[in-house]
């Protein structure tokens, strides 16, 4: 296999070539979905970005056309930047990107739609003349001032929208609002700010259902619901959120007592990951999210392999029923891409047991695994000098070869048969006086044999707020040659790592489970499938 497609991907979204980043303006239209994200059509670092685009009618197997929206006029020159796609009144969709005007990165608000109604995949997209829609007044930064978010429906008739912003070192998301679509106006305060987190990108708001699994559109704004907020934070480049309440008559976001906002927040996952935006699934009724993965490697690596970044498998979002967090989980549609089949049940691991999973291609694989244990007793203690915000800190001294009483246990995908190259991805419960702290990390130190100092392969990782009553944690990952993403306690975590193995690659990688902690472990029930390729035309 050549070096540009050893890490390429099997059932991930990708392009031919080229760089891409945030998956952009995402909407289900007349029984389609379609996918525009940034792209640079030039090459395989960061610039010249246009929005491409791709349809589906099931969010796995493709076609891909030409970019939609481009730079091409006054208002969008030097780049078109993320945004978002609202469904009007009419069936009629309506695009909001940020448009770069000038080589000093000033951003305006444009609109684009679709230039013939009647063409199903919606191809070529017109930027009307009364571009640009909103413009930063003196008291807004305007290099830091896009990523327009769908738009929902006020009491008042009027649409609004939030895009990220910032003041000095505030995170701002600034609000707008419209009766016609066209011309826009400056709420006076801010949706939400958290002082002290730097610039916002890609916000996203939007309500989910307090009960039941059916999910909502934008513009639902009371009931019984809560109201996600969601930023992308440029300095550590992780998406997070909180949940909370929309006021609709302060037109203000007020976070739930108890959530942590910034740095410490919750997040859609702990690892590479970033730029996500969410939309509403009229078809099946739920709320679908989109997240970008970066690569990890070296620009000089990228450029080699002439592609870089990856969208990652769209999720279901959910709220827990604890009311306290999100659920994420791969979208239904990925099952049907489950191939030749593994299982095992039964089967008792003790301490330094490793089981391998043979029979389905592990470098391109679907697993979902139940681990149960006899007893918590043995569970290490948990030092209070430990700090309960970072988890990613823990599991970089407690490895998965680090033995340790109730875990670590769980996978190790993408290994050699040596372990000279693994990537594991496992649990280890501590106890902290009466209660247990469950950490789950995705660990791709010893991931690749190339790696050169400096190179970028943390022990992601988080803390799971899970009940352990019924002495079971269960953990999916979705193997794909440089991705791993994995979904904890039913994605209550979810972990990606981006890796890059020399020797674990193609039919040379395995895949295993393990337990080094005192207690034994049993795999309660494990299948694996090995994934097969979507189709994708126009390749
Ligand atoms: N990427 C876009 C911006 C956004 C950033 C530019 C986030 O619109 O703020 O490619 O990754």
């Amino acid at each position: 296999v050549n070096v540009k497609d050893l890490h390429r991907t099997g059932y991930h979204f990708q392009p031919l070539k080229h760089w891409i980043n945030d998956p952009n303006g995402p909407m289900y239209f007349n029984g389609i979905y379609h996918l525009f994200y940034q792209y640079n059509p030039k090459g395989a670092v960061w610039g010249n970005i246009v929005w491409a685009h791709s349809v589906s009618k099931d969010l796995i197997n493709w076609e891909r056309l030409e970019p939609a929206i481009f730079p091409s006029k006054s208002f969008d020159k030097y780049g078109c930047w993320s945004g978002s796609a609202t469904i009007l009144p009419g069936n009629k969709p309506v695009i909001l990107y940020s448009g770069i005007i000038d080589k000093n990165n000033t951003q305006v608000q444009n609109y684009a739609v679709p230039a013939n109604l009647s063409d199903p995949y919606l191809q070529e997209w017109i930027k009307p003349d009364d571009n640009p829609l909103i413009v930063a007044d003196k008291s807004v930064n305007k290099t830091a001032f896009r990523d327009p978010t769908t738009a929902w429906l006020g009491k008042d008739g009027e649409w609004r929208i939030t895009l990220g912003s910032r003041h000095k070192d505030k995170g701002i998301s600034l609000l707008y609002k419209s009766k016609d679509f066209i011309n826009w106006t400056r709420v006076k305060k801010p949706l939400h700010s958290v002082d002290g987190t730097g610039n916002w990108e890609c916000p996203d708001f939007f309500p989910v259902s307090v009960q039941g699994t059916k999910e909502l559109d934008t513009s639902v704004i009371e009931g019984n619901i809560k109201h996600v907020m969601k930023i992308s934070l440029d300095a550590t480049r992780y998406d997070y959120y909180t949940l909370g309440k929309y006021n609709t008559k302060k037109d203000k976001y007020i976070p739930d007592k108890g959530m942590v906002d910034g740095w410490n927040g919750l997040r859609y996952d702990r690892g590479n990951f970033y730029a996500s935006k969410s939309f509403f699934d009229p078809a099946k009724n739920r709320r679908i999210l989109w997240g970008w993965a970066n690569e990890s490697d070296y620009v000089h690596d990228d450029v080699k392999k002439g592609w870089a970044g990856v969208q990652l498998i769209p999720r279901t979002i959910v709220l827990d029923p604890n009311g306290k967090q999100l659920l994420l989980w791969p979208v239904e549609e990925l099952e049907t891409l489950r191939g030749k089949k593994v299982e095992l049940t039964n089967k008792k691991l003790e301490k330094g047991e490793q089981v391998e999973i043979n029979g389905v291609s592990a470098a391109q694989a679907d697993v979902e695994v139940t681990f149960s244990f006899g007893s918590l007793d043995k569970a290490e203690p948990f030092h209070s000098s430990w700090d309960r915000y970072d988890a990613q800190k823990l599991c970089s001294h407690k490895g998965s070869t680090v033995h340790g009483g109730v875990g670590p246990f769980g996978l190790i995908t993408l290994a050699t048969e040596k372990l000279e190259e693994f990537t594991p991805v496992f649990f280890r419960i501590f106890k902290d006086q009466d209660k247990h702290v469950v950490l789950m990390c995705s660990d791709a130190s010893r991931s690749s044999l190339a790696d050169k100092k400096g190179t970028y392969r943390p022990s992601f990782a988080g803390f799971v707020d899970v009940d352990l009553t019924d002495k079971k944690l269960s953990l999916r990952s979705l193997i794909d040659h440089s991705v791993v993403e994995s979904f904890g306690a039913n994605g209550k975590v979810c972990i990606t790592s981006r890796v890059y193995p020399t020797l674990a690659t193609y039919n040379n990688a395995h895949l295993y489970a393990f337990n080094n902690g005192t207690e034994a472990v049993k795999i309660e029930s494990l299948t694996a499938w090995s994934m097969n390729k979507p189709q994708v035309m126009n390749q």
